[in-house]
């Protein structure tokens, strides 16, 4: 081991406790959980929660896709399952995606910059928390307050709540109010945790911890950052002036009083576009970890990637308006928007190369981190291609609002975001809790949940060509579309299988699974030089690094890679 990264046994400090053995009674570990500013015992709160509030959104799925199992089904009525597909697609995006990205952000970017915790401890567990209150309080609209808010009002009017519905005349009870109020708040605590990750990594970087030496996974949680600091106010703004709309009679959003109900789209989507982007930027950042370590190569193309994942969010904040192909713009916009949204495909392509070139001519390991991101390049190729061709304003025009629209998105926001995820969560499980994941109640999870996944939303396409319109709650029997979605539906419980093998995994691993040891998977970042989970303090020494690769340099010193450099 090079002196540099000092990782050895006389540094070692009192072993750490791992999350869960904190000693002492449940009201310890609880004050312990409840008051930590630790960023990793946060970073492992986030990611908690958001799979909590995975499975939930998880059920409400799969009550949609039982209605939607048979024509003229009376399963759900059809106010419920307007509550089900807002309540459905707002928490999968605002409280399983962003607190997945943070909670990734917040355990490993000051291990892998060489910090010892995020710049600001107590802000980090106020965007936490903030976070995880706005989560309840847009579930609490189930019930509601006797007297103050109607029971059972939860929000009903999409994910993006287009004005004029969103109005008093539409929605005259609070279920809009829940929805925008709870986005309001969540979007301060986004706000505050991308300027902390932002000020961690440009301020509390190691010493030789260069822009140029960042690992990819850091650079794409500062593009990540940035994104959320310039759409998420995008989204506040409107929903404040909706809130005065509905309350204090501004007529932002009313056509008929010489407001504009597409406004409302406009802003929606300037923020809704970065914001599917903030949502992949994690899948990026996993892949470009875990691809090069079970090569056995480090990343083909470093600076050209870190170039993609910029121009990426760049290009992201000019391509909105190919959600409102349908709205009449005029040809120069479509012309315009068209000609952005394919502009993302080269960047995006890139990065797919250059992981492929990784790959290309190593020594593949199989491990399930590996396995779920070869799963996510081919699912997000897919998702890709029809991405382009929803680019293409006249296609769109036929298939805007159909099935084809949300197996297209499912594909990006499952094939691809949820994939890297169970790959990030099976690449550093050892890190956090000091034992590996089971490798075959692994494979179980990951071919039941991509067989399942396919079944899905492989025949919604066709679905979507057929005519079927997205958010209807029933579909007569002459139309053709039963047996298709008999089978998507039947995809959905193959997946809850697969999931059930994941946390069944999660748990065995942790009470039974083998012992991981500091470094299982011989990797390269610094998150790998510390002990298994990592003590409280990160480093007892901080390291100095002089390359990209600083452990392969510590266990490489005959072939160093700054020497390359
Ligand atoms: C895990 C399996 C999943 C299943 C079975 C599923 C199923 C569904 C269904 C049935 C709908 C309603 C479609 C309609 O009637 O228009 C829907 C909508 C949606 N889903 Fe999923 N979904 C899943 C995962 C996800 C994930 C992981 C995300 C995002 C991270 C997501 C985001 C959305 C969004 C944004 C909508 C649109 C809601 C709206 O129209 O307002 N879904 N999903
Ligand atoms: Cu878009």
């Amino acid at each position: 081991m090079s002196q540099e990264i000092i990782i050895d046994e006389n540094y070692r400090m009192p072993e750490p406790v791992r999350v869960g053995e904190e000693t002492g009674s449940l009201t310890r570990v609880m004050q312990q959980l409840v008051f930590t500013v630790d960023h990793k015992k946060l970073g492992l709160m986030y990611i908690g929660a958001g799979l909590l509030f995975f499975v939930i959104a998880g059920l409400l799925a799969g009550l949609m896709r039982i209605q939607l199992a048979f024509p003229n089904n009376h399963f759900l009525p059809p106010d419920v399952f307007n509550q089900s597909f807002t309540m459905h697609g707002t928490t999968m995006v605002f409280l399983v995606g962003m607190p997945l990205a943070f909670g990734f952000a917040n355990y490993l970017v000051p291990l892998m910059i060489g910090a010892r915790d995020m710049a600001f401890p107590r802000l980090n567990a106020f965007g936490f928390w903030v976070f995880f209150f706005s989560g309840l309080f847009l579930y609490f609209s189930y019930v509601g307050a006797p007297g103050l808010y109607a029971a059972g009002s939860a929000p009903d009017v999409g994910w993006f709540a287009y004005s004029p519905l969103t109005t008093k005349a539409f929605s005259r009870g609070h279920s809009t109010d829940y929805w925008t109020l709870s986005l309001l708040l969540g979007g301060i605590g986004s706000v505050a945790t991308a300027l902390n990750i932002l000020v961690t990594v440009f301020c509390m970087r190691c010493p030789g911890m260069t822009l140029g030496r960042l690992p990819i996974f850091v650079w794409c949680m500062v593009v990540l950052s940035f994104l959320v600091i310039l759409a998420l106010p995008c989204l506040s703004a409107c929903q404040i002036m909706i809130s005065l709309d509905r309350y204090l009679g501004a007529k932002f959003f009313d056509t008929q009083a010489g407001g504009d109900a597409v406004l409302w789209q406009h802003f929606f989507w300037i923020f809704g576009h970065p914001e599917v982007y903030i949502l992949i930027m994690p899948a990026f950042a996993i892949t470009s970890e875990v691809i090069p370590v079970f090569s056995r190569k480090p990343i083909f193309g470093y600076p050209i990637m870190v170039a993609a994942v910029v121009a990426i969010a760049f290009i992201s904040l000019g391509v909105w308006a190919h959600h409102m192909f349908c709205v009449g713009m005029v040809s120069l916009a479509n012309a315009f928007f068209v000609t952005s949204t394919l502009l993302v495909s080269i960047p995006t392509g890139i990065k797919i190369f250059n992981w492929l070139a990784t790959m290309y001519g190593g020594k593949l390991r199989f491990e399930l981190p590996l396995i779920f991101c070869i799963g996510f390049l081919f699912q997000f190729l897919i998702a890709g291609l029809t991405g382009v061709m929803l680019a293409v304003a006249p296609f769109t025009w036929q298939l805007s609002d159909s099935y084809f629209v949300v197996a297209h998105f499912h594909y990006v926001l499952i094939g691809g975001l949820l994939f890297t995820i169970f790959a990030g969560i099976y690449y550093w499980y050892p890190k956090a809790f000091g034992k590996m994941p089971d490798h075959k109640l692994g494979l179980w999870h990951f071919w039941l949940f991509t067989i399942g996944f396919h079944v899905t939303f492989l025949p919604q396409h066709f679905l979507g060509f057929l005519g079927m319109p997205r958010r209807i709650y029933t579909y007569q029997d002459d139309r053709g579309w039963d047996t298709m979605n008999l089978i998507s539906t039947i995809g959905v419980a193959i997946q809850a299988a697969g999931i059930l093998f994941f946390v069944y995994n999660l748990i065995y691993s942790y009470i039974w699974g083998k012992k991981s040891g500091d470094d299982p998977w011989d990797a390269w970042t610094l998150e790998w030089a510390t002990t298994s989970p990592p003590p409280e303090y990160n480093f007892a020494k901080l390291p100095v690094v002089k390359s990209r690769r600083p452990l392969w340099d510590a266990k490489h010193p005959e072939d160093p890679d700054w020497k390359h450099e």
